[in-house]
């Protein structure tokens, strides 16, 4: 990989560890998604030079209202690391992100290595159980602005995430409604439907898309699904609940 994108990497690593946005790539300089995955897989690598694990992946833009909330139009993924995860019910520190937003997504917990070109009965059959899941997604650029390269190079946005407790993997989840709360009023509904029509596609996607990066999913990885709705900014005081029906609730409070 060229010195500069080797430099963009680690630009958008510092802006983690520092809870400090990054400058857009400037006009005319934004870069290709294949060359972004490789951006990505760099940045992980960083992290795992720090001691984090790879724990699975996050499916991005899955649905409408999340690609028209940012302008790009194209399914993307990115990595999960065992850090990215926190406690249920516990809490997120306000202060360890530049500007973070909360989208109810479903997760999927796999039983069997999936990876390359599957068909959605193989996918269902890879799936161990399901979950309700908050994404925390924190774009290292200013303003959450960005092309599709430059997002894909900043790991699709991927900040944190929240699991709930696991639901049988046979549950029919093609139009579950989906609630994202906050302090115990609704802000955003929608349906499992918005994500690519049914959740299980997205699965199918991760399946293909992470094969082209060489990345296989394994048994016991996580596979967010993407967001049925539009993300939520978060501040510090606010309870966060998801509920997705047949799944259950996840929640957290921002501190
Ligand atoms: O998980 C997502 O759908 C987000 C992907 C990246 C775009 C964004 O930051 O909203
Ligand atoms: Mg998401």
């Amino acid at each position: 990989m060229s010195n500069d994108l080797v430099s963009i990497a680690e630009r958008l690593d510092q802006a983690i560890l520092t809870a400090t946005a990054t400058p857009q790539l400037p006009k005319g300089s934004e870069i290709e998604a294949a060359t972004g995955y490789a951006v990505q897989a760099h940045g992980i690598e960083l992290r795992k030079a720090r001691g984090e694990r790879v724990i699975g992946v996050k499916m991005g833009l899955t649905s409408r209202a999340k690609m028209e909330q940012v302008g790009v139009d194209e399914v993307t993924w990115g990595r999960l690391t065992d850090t990215m995860r926190r406690e249920e019910g516990g809490t997120l520190a306000r202060a360890d992100f530049i500007h973070p937003r909360a989208e109810p997504e479903v997760a999927f917990i796999l039983g069997r290595r999936l990876t390359g070109e599957v068909s959605l009965a193989e996918a269902a059959l890879a799936v161990e159980a399901l979950a309700p899941a908050v994404e925390i997604i924190d774009s290292r650029y200013e303003n959450f602005r960005f092309a599709l390269g430059d997002v894909v190079a900043d790991n699709s946005s991927s900040a944190a995430f929240f699991l709930g407790p696991r639901a049988k993997p046979d549950t029919d989840i093609a139009n579950l409604g989906i609630v994202l709360s906050i302090n115990g009023a609704p802000r955003e509904i929608g349906s499992s439907a918005a994500i690519l029509g049914h959740p299980l596609r997205a699965l199918v996607a991760a399946a293909r898309m992470t094969a082209r990066a060489g990345h296989v999913l394994e048994p016991g990885d996580i596979v967010l699904a993407g967001a049925a709705t539009a993300a939520v900014p978060l501040q510090v005081g606010m309870q966060v609940e998801a509920r997705i029906q047949h799944l259950g609730r996840v929640g957290f409070s921002v501190v």
